[in-house]
């Protein structure tokens, strides 16, 4: 197959074309390796998974978490709830007013338990994305309050040490008041964004006490001269964002090599973690895999998970890079790593231009040809006999994929092997022997969206009872349930895209401040996410001085019908709209109030509830009936 014997050795010493690769222990270790990591949220990436019913939720996180069976993530990373719509939905605060406290909103504590559940040894990392708007007393901007930034994270960290006993290990927060608080121990990641802290950092010793790891986004494999000179721990603390194919799958086993090799930075962490979010909304299938179908509990594991399984199986957090890493001459690189008592893991990527491009930043041009690769293990590793071999190759013209299969072991001669490398492959070539490749049965197929769907909102404080809608709540004293945004796709557009959606959507609806922007039950809405407010539909609005409106968009520009409504604040009304063909028709409290509304874009897309602004309105008895 793809190793090579002694004989081949020899005749390659004698005159093949092979270059030779040296790993040495002997001149010393380069960095302390850190681990690979998914981020949940930034925001609201794993909405739908917590969603699945057994047994494929814990599939699903058995392939993520599990030590020695899939993606087997040392780190987990996840958004610290800000209220706020950040990219695919929004995640709910602890705070959402300065005296409020809940830390069991939303799913990243949930799906915190379970990632430890299954590795005690992962490392927690929160990170805000947004603040409720009391932080930054109507500003946009919470910065300029640290303190009472600083606290609100604080909080965070306490309430997951008290409520759901789990330690967090790093947070973007002030050193100052984490030290305040005791927490002497996490340490702090900065600045989540570009480069630019490095200079800073080396201008401001407090600053560069404070600071334990520089993290970057997309940093394209290369990193500045400054934050080299900071000697601090160099993470891509944000990277990938590609979706989930092969060529996914090249991106991400290319960076995790050569965001050490090219840019010495020792930990990777991948936007997303999961694609638990309709694909159609931005960024759709970003996650090492997909799983967004909760009510058929279909999900699939793509390839990007067995890219990660090739160092995440074989080496771990505190193992150290060895000095002995680089390219490869024909296109490709190699990384070793050691955990300085014997084991070596060498991980080997061969990925072409056009087979591993991310989504940003642009990539260079490079080749990649096959070639033959011989490596002489010399220092603590030069006795070796024998090594494992764990092998991909992502096959862009069969299609036929070998992802992380075991290979018979590799012997070594004399401290020898060859590797006769193709393209776009992956090895692992490595002491440790608990490597295997998890497997399930194969999930229930892919199927639509239920015709019926009904949902009551019944949100009882500790549960986290299946539900298929997005959530946006906002501070409210008297109810759990404030703000309830919905975007539901309903997903007949993925096989009939020229058929028009044709369904009815009802719910009870109660303005609590006279909004001013109106309460709205929308159907075939084609955007959400941060391309909400560009959204079109049918949007049904009622406002608290009586009148409603029927629009074509989010924004109201497009008015198909208008009237008087007789709604007020503090009432509950059901409003019930029906869309068929070209026609939209409404009710109010089962009553036809404005009929055959002429809609002709868009044909189909998601149904929606919510307010135009930060208006708080309940939302209760949600029925969708689409026969
Ligand atoms: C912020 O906290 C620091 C102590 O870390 C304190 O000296 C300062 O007065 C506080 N500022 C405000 C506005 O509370
Ligand atoms: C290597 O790692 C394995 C676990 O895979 C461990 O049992 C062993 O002691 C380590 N050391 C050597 C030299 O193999
Ligand atoms: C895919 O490749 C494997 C070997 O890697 C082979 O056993 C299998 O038959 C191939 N499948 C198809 C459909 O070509
Ligand atoms: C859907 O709901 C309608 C009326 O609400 C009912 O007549 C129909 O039987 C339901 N269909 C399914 C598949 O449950
Ligand atoms: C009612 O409120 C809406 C939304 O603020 C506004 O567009 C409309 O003009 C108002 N109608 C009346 C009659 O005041
Ligand atoms: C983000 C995204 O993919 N949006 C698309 C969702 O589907 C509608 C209708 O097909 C497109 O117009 C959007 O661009």
């Amino acid at each position: 197959m793809h190793t090579h014997s002694l004989l081949f050795i020899i005749f390659c010493i004698v005159g093949c074309s092979a270059e030779f690769y040296v790993i040495d222990d002997r001149i010393g270790l380069g960095r302390e390796f850190d681990g690979i990591g998914g981020l949940s949220g930034g925001g609201a990436t794993s909405r739908l998974l917590v969603n699945y019913e057994e047994p494929y939720r814990s599939q699903i996180l058995d392939f993520l978490f599990k030590p020695n069976f899939g993606a087997s993530l040392h780190i987990l990373k996840v958004e610290i709830g800000g209220d706020a719509q950040t990219t695919d939905g929004t995640e709910p605060s602890h705070m959402r007013c300065k005296d409020d406290g809940n830390f069991f909103r939303g799913y990243e504590w949930w799906l915190m338990k379970e990632a430890k559940k299954r590795n005690p040894n992962i490392k927690l990392i929160g990170l805000p994305w947004a603040f409720p708007g009391w932080i930054g007393a109507g500003t946009q901007w919470p910065y300029f309050f640290p303190n009472i930034t600083a606290d609100y994270v604080v909080t965070w960290i306490n309430g997951a040490k008290q409520h759901h006993n789990l330690d967090i290990d790093y947070i973007g927060v002030l050193r100052d008041a984490l030290d305040r608080a005791g927490y002497t121990n996490i340490g702090i990641i900065a600045a989540d964004g570009d480069w630019s802290v490095a200079a800073a950092m080396l201008e401001d010793p407090y600053l560069n006490d404070a600071v334990e790891v520089l993290g970057v986004h997309y940093p394209g494999t290369i990193t500045v001269k400054e934050a080299l000179l900071t000697e601090k721990k160099l993470w891509s603390s944000e990277d990938y964002s590609t979706f989930n194919d092969d060529i996914g799958a090249g991106c991400w086993a290319r960076i995790l090599n050569q965001n050490y090799v090219n840019g010495r930075m020792t930990s990777t962490i991948s936007w997303n973690l999961i694609a638990s979010y309709y694909e159609n909304l931005s960024f759709g299938g970003d996650g090492l895999m997909t799983a967004d179908e909760p009510w058929s509990g279909h999900y699939v594991v793509q390839s990007p998970i067995w890219m990660t399984a090739h160092t995440t199986q074989f080496a771990q957090p505190g193992w150290f890079y060895l000095q002995t890493v680089g390219k490869l001459t024909h296109g490709g690189s190699y990384v070793a790593l050691t955990d300085r008592k014997g084991n070596l893991t060498i991980v080997i990527e061969t990925m072409t231009h056009k087979h591993s491009q991310c989504i940003r930043p642009p990539l260079p041009h490079f080749d990649v040809s096959p070639q033959i690769a011989v490596f002489q293990l010399k220092g603590s590793f030069a006795h070796l006999t024998d090594l494992q071999v764990w092998y991909s190759k992502l096959d862009f013209e069969t299609k036929n994929d070998t992802l992380f299969q075991r290979s018979s072991p590799i012997e070594v001669y004399d401290g020898l092997f060859a590797l006769k490398l193709d393209v776009d492959e992956v090895y692992t070539i490595t002491t440790v022997n608990t490597g295997q490749k998890g497997s399930y049965p194969d999930p229930p197929k892919s199927c639509l969206f239920p015709k019926n769907y009904s949902d009551d909102f019944t949100i009882t404080l500790h549960s986290l009872k299946p539900r298929i809608l997005l959530i946006k709540p906002v501070c409210l004293s008297t109810s759990e349930i404030a703000q309830i945004m919905a975007r539901m796709r309903l997903p007949y557009d993925r096989w009939s895209p020229n058929d028009r959606t044709d369904l009815s959507v009802s719910c009870d609806v109660l303005i609590e401040t006279p909004a001013t922007g109106g309460v709205f039950l929308a159907a075939r809405v084609d955007q959400g996410g941060e391309s909400v407010r560009e959204a079109k539909g049918v949007f049904y609005w009622i406002y608290a001085n009586g009148t409603y409106k029927v629009t074509n968009d989010i924004g109201g520009q497009r008015v198909l019908a208008e009237g008087q409504s007789g709604t007020r604040e503090g009432v509950w009304y059901t409003l019930t709209l029906s869309v068929k063909g070209y026609f939209a028709t409404g009710m109010l409290n089962g009553y036809l109030l404005w009929k055959n509304a002429v809609v002709v874009e868009p044909k189909n897309g998601w149904v929606a509830l919510g307010t135009l602004s930060f208006e708080y309105a309940q939302f209760d008895n949600f029925k969708v009936n689409a026969e």
